[in-house]
Formats: structure tokens, C-alpha cells, sequence
């Protein structure tokens, strides 16, 4: 049941040269392997999906190509190519003999066909060299740089002036996935991933690590140019950013484990990060979600995964790096990889000139520019970062089910109040995207989501609020009318056994009150206020407060100019709202999900008048 974010580095920016070829393969000369492979073609991956096959119950991917060019065989316009691995629901498998193939990527392909008919390629991402990279905008013309390609192209080519071979017919592909996101780096489904503090008005905070820099620049010229940088991308999105401090990292920014949502500038190298002899800086990010997208919400219909922290690490060693404008511009570009941009371009003698002057061209143009985009970068990033309609976003919930002879059918008890927010608009749609339901079922009335057990159950192990299991689960989501939030969870953490039917579980009235038995002492029923702190017995489990203790209720422990602090049960959500005037209320600020039982609110709102606070606990 648990998903793990699983990391992933973006391309480098290279300063001249390109990663050399390795083979693993038995050798074997370009007419040698054109002629052992069982078809030949030149074909875009459209996309990919990963299942369950039934005959041997592994983990298979099929992904689908359209055929520009037939060299060996007799090709449908689409096909489908089958291999091990890949990711079903939360669980993964990789194959080494697969190849990485993503969304938009053109390439040759040396294909085998298995006794079914199927099709793999052969020998793994040898037998499917890349022809050419997709952009935003793609190049008329097909450009061959590997000279891998360039062989094998030219030797199927001569081997098979005329396209001959078997008839494919059969292996068309069965659906048509468009890339949902030219530009920005992919999984294998057309997939890309974002960061959603900005969806909630919160900047991204980036951490600079300056134990070391480029020869002859100055950490204030190196923080300046960060600044600059980071500014190129806010003003073309909705992104804000904030300098959180310098530290040292103490490893390389890449292998910080704490997925705290921050973004880590290492301006130096110390930890050989960079292996690539010319690669002078590389952006990512770690990750997580389904691979069909949806934890970082979607943008006019595009899914995304979230992303969970990004790194930069800058090979401070480069004489290129020494000019304070070049520095900057591959701080800049490299950033544009942690917002998920992937290269405008790696042609080294690209014709088009919006591609090879964009900010994500893979060379450095070491011409002064800085932090300058391109006309290509500004629309591309904004498929994951519109400037003016951020999607909506909630907060994930728990619950802790009460189960009895006779369900208990009472307010509050087994059920949610869902609560959006959006920062354009209070009209939002509020749907249940899937849910996970052995043990029950859920149905939505309105924002109160209701989890209905099946059984009267014993109690349950209780889960950690603060992990990724549950019993059983409910997904959904906000929608604006474009854009649609992450998915927000409700867990279902526990079942409680209730046998007075009163919502008041039989393990919680034993705690407080030596019986389950609500008529064993005097203000025991759910109604009572034992304690007299003013909250019902009922209302106090719902709070998760004590019933026998009046100081135990949802009260303020410390209130000052710069801060507040309350009782609170970890992982539930409270919203704080203020006021002048104790009539009209607005939202102070986000609401706050505390993982201790102290609830906390800094960020007071801007106000030249007297405010007046007050905390409320979302049902
Ligand atoms: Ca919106
Ligand atoms: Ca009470
Ligand atoms: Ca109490
Ligand atoms: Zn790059």
C-alpha cells in the first residue's frame, strides 16, 4: 500500500559534447544487426501503459508508436511494442532489457517478434537509437547526432531499399495517447509532475548550499544571480519563490532525502555529483503519485504527479561558470529542468532559432544573456504553471470508523466535511475521483463525505495518520471548470467497536470512563458534558479531546502579536479566521493541519486595524 516518491534527474546541460554510446550487447556490425532484427522502422512513441498480464501475472509495458518510415516489414500507421516492467497501481517492476522510451521521443527501431506475434525491441535502447528529440516545436527534418543511429539508419536503409518482411498488421496499436505536454519532461505515459505551493499562494522555499563557487565570484554575486534566476521564472508563472537560507548541505543536493517540498541550490560540486565531462549544472526533482498523474492536480486536462523536493547541483570547476552572466543563465536553465522543462533542443546545429535561443537549449549560450528566457520557454512552463488560473486544492482527511449492531447514523460520526479553495474563485466542484472500499462504502451528500461500514467490526489496529496505509480509501477532487486539485485523500485509519450504538466507541468510553456502558456512572451519555468544559461527551471523541478533563477542549494555549497556538489533534484540519468587527469573518490565512497536538498560525494578515482571531475545527 505505500508509495514511495522515486527520484528522477533531468538531462544535463551540456557545454559541447555528447555522452558516449555503451553497448552491452554481443558485437555485431550495422548490416548484421539489421538483418537479425524481425522488422525494421522509424517511428514517434505516442505513449505507454503498464498492466497485469494475465498469462504469467508480471508486469508488462505496452507502448505505442506511430510508423513515419517502414524499412523491414509491412507496418500499420500506429503499433504496439510489448516489454517487461513498469508501474500498475503502487506497484513497480523494472526490466533491464527494456528501453526507455517517453512520450514524443523519434526513434529507429531494430524490432524482434516473439511466438504471439508481439513485438519487443531488440537488444534493449541499443535496438531503438534516438533520431531526433520532440520539442514544443519540431524541426522539419529528421536530424541524426547518434552516430549509432546514422549506422544502422544507413544500413537498414541499403539492406532494404523497399519495405519487405513480415506483415504487422496484426500488432496495430489500440489507442492513439497524444503528448499531453510538449516541452516538459515526461514519464513514458506523456506524464509530467509539478509543485502545488503556488496553487495555494505559498511560495516554493529554496536552501543554497555556497561551501564552495566558480573561480572569482562572490557568494553575494552568487546569491544575486540565484535571485535573478529564480525571478526569470516567477514572472512568467504563478510561482513565487523564497530564499530560505545558506547551509551546507554536507552530501550532494541530489541525495537530500527530506521531501519537505523545498528546492536545493548546490553551487558547487565537492561531492562529484557530475560525472560528465562537460555538463555544467543538473536541475530535478523526487516525485511521487500514480503514473497516470493526479497527486499534483491537473491543468486543462493535463495530470500531473507531485513533486516532493528539487535539487540543483552546479559543476563550480567549469572555466564557463567563472562569468557571472553564464553562471546565471545555467542557474536559470537548470532551474527550468526542477520545473519540469526538458530541452528545447539537443541538436547541436539546430536550424530553428526559437529552439536553439530558448533558455532550455541543452548548450549554454555563455552570451551575457543571464537570466533572460526565450520566447520558447515562457508557454511551455505554463502548461504546468498557468500564470492566471491556478487549480484548486484541499487538504487530505482521516477517519477513525465506529462500527455497531446498527450502524450509527449521527452526525459528525464516520463522516467528513470536505473543504475546498481556490485562489480565483469560492464555484468548485467537488467529485469522488475512485475510492478503495472492502470494508464498507462511501458516498458523498454534498462536501460531507460519509464512509458506511459493512459490519459490525472488532476494533482495528490503528494506522499512523502521519503514513500512507489505510483500510480503506476515498479519493477525490476540486474543479474550478479548467483546472482540478490534487486528489485528496480520506483514509480510513481505524474501526471501532460501538455497542451502545451512541457513536461513542466502546475502547474510548473504557479510557475515560472504566465502561463502555454509558449508563454505568452519572453524564456519561453522548449528550453530557462530564467535564463541564461546554462540549458534549460526543463532540469531545469527534475533537478528540478528553471528556473527563475540562482544560482538554479546543482552547488557545498561548495567543501573542506575532503568533497563536491551540489544542489540537494532529492531522486534522483547522481553519483560522479574523475579524474587526465580530460580524463579517474572512480566512486569516491557509488552513493549518498540525502533526502535534499544538496547532500554530504565524502568518498573520496584513491589517492596519485591530484583529480578532478565532480557530475552528473542519468537522
Ligand atoms: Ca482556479
Ligand atoms: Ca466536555
Ligand atoms: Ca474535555
Ligand atoms: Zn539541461
Amino acid at each position: 500500500m505505500k508509495r514511495l516518491p522515486f527520484a528522477l534527474a533531468v538531462a544535463c546541460l551540456l557545454a559541447g559534447a555528447r555522452p558516449g554510446f555503451s553497448l552491452s550487447i554481443a558485437p555485431a556490425t550495422p548490416d548484421e544487426r539489421v538483418q537479425n532484427a524481425a522488422a525494421i522502422c522509424h517511428a514517434t512513441v505516442l505513449g505507454a501503459e503498464s498492466f497485469r498480464s494475465e498469462a504469467d501475472g508480471r508486469i508488462h509495458t505496452r507502448t505505442w508508436l506511430r510508423v513515419n518510415e517502414a524499412f523491414k516489414g509491412k507496418f500499420p500507421a500506429t503499433i504496439t511494442v510489448i516489454h517487461r516492467g513498469g508501474r500498475v497501481g503502487e506497484e513497480g517492476e523494472v526490466s533491464s532489457d527494456a528501453p526507455r522510451l517517453n512520450a514524443g521521443d523519434e526513434r529507429l527501431f531494430l524490432l524482434g517478434q516473439r511466438a504471439d506475434g508481439t513485438l519487443f525491441v531488440d537488444n534493449g535502447s541499443s535496438g531503438a537509437p534516438a533520431l531526433a528529440r520532440a520539442g514544443a516545436v519540431k524541426p522539419a527534418s529528421v536530424s541524426v547526432t547518434d552516430p549509432n543511429a546514422v549506422a544502422l539508419l544507413s544500413a537498414a536503409r541499403t539492406r532494404y531499399p523497399s519495405a519487405t518482411g513480415p506483415d504487422l498488421t496484426a500488432q496495430a496499436a489500440s489507442l492513439r495517447v497524444p503528448l499531453a505536454v510538449p516541452g516538459l519532461s515526461t514519464n513514458a505515459s506523456g506524464v509530467s509532475r509539478r509543485f502545488t505551493a503556488g496553487d495555494r499562494g505559498e511560495p516554493i522555499e529554496y536552501l543554497v548550499d555556497a561551501d564552495a563557487l566558480p573561480a572569482g565570484l562572490t557568494q553575494a554575486q552568487a546569491l544575486n544571480a540565484v535571485s535573478n534566476a529564480f525571478r526569470a521564472w516567477a514572472n512568467v508563472t504563478s510561482l513565487r519563490f523564497a530564499f530560505a537560507g545558506v547551509t551546507s548541505f554536507g552530501v550532494a543536493a541530489a541525495n537530500v532525502s527530506t521531501n519537505d517540498g523545498r528546492i536545493r541550490l548546490q553551487l558547487h560540486d565537492n561531492f562529484n555529483y557530475i560525472s560528465g565531462s562537460s555538463t555544467l549544472g543538473i536541475g530535478g526533482t523526487s516525485f511521487s503519485g500514480f503514473a497516470s498523474g493526479g497527486e499534483g492536480g491537473s491543468i486543462a486536462g493535463n495530470e500531473f504527479m507531485l513533486c516532493k523536493r528539487g535539487y540543483l547541483v552546479m559543476k563550480h570547476t567549469q572555466a564557463a561558470l567563472q562569468t557571472l552572466s553564464s553562471f546565471e543563465e545555467v542557474l536559470c536553465h537548470e532551474i527550468g529542468h526542477v520545473l519540469s522543462m526538458d530541452h528545447s533542443s539537443e541538436n547541436p546545429s539546430e536550424p530553428n532559432t526559437t529552439l536553439q535561443q530558448a533558455t532550455m537549449y541543452f548548450q549554454v549560450h555563455a552570451d551575457g544573456r543571464g537570466a533572460t528566457l526565450g520566447s520558447y520557454d515562457p508557454p511551455v512552463v505554463q502548461q504546468a504553471y498557468p500564470t492566471n488560473n491556478t487549480p484548486p486544492y484541499g487538504y487530505h482527511r482521516m477517519l477513525h470508523v465506529v462500527t455497531a449492531a446498527a450502524a450509527p447514523s449521527i452526525t459528525g460520526i464516520n463522516e467528513v466535511e470536505m473543504r475546498g479553495y481556490d485562489l480565483q474563485t469560492n464555484s468548485l466542484t467537488l467529485s469522488v475521483v475512485s475510492s478503495t472500499a472492502n470494508n464498507g462504502s462511501f458516498s458523498l451528500g454534498g462536501s460531507t463525505l460519509r464512509f458506511t461500514p459493512s459490519a459490525f467490526f472488532s476494533d482495528s489496529t490503528r494506522l499512523d495518520p502521519a503514513g500512507t496505509g489505510f483500510y480503506d480509501r476515498a479519493l477525490l477532487r476540486y474543479s474550478d471548470g479548467t483546472n482540478s486539485s490534487p486528489f485528496i485523500e480520506v483514509r480510513v485509519l481505524s474501526f471501532n467497536a460501538d455497542t451502545f450504538s451512541d457513536g461513542m466507541p466502546d475502547n474510548w468510553m473504557t479510557q475515560f470512563f472504566g465502561s463502555a456502558n454509558p449508563g454505568a456512572g452519572s453524564l456519561r451519555g453522548p449528550n453530557d458534558d462530564n467535564d463541564g468544559d461546554g462540549v458534549s461527551n460526543r463532540n469531545e471523541f469527534r475533537l478528540g479531546t478528553s471528556p473527563v478533563d475540562a482544560n482538554s477542549v479546543l482552547r488557545f494555549t498561548s495567543t501573542s502579536a506575532t503568533g497563536l497556538n491551540w489544542l489540537a489533534t494532529a492531522y486534522e484540519v483547522y481553519e483560522v479566521e479574523a475579524t474587526t468587527d465580530f460580524t463579517n469573518w474572512f480566512r486569516a490565512g491557509n488552513p493549518v493541519v498540525p502533526t502535534t497536538t499544538n496547532g500554530s498560525f504565524t502568518n498573520f494578515p496584513a491589517s492596519t486595524n485591530r484583529l480578532f482571531f478565532r480557530v475552528l475545527r473542519v468537522p
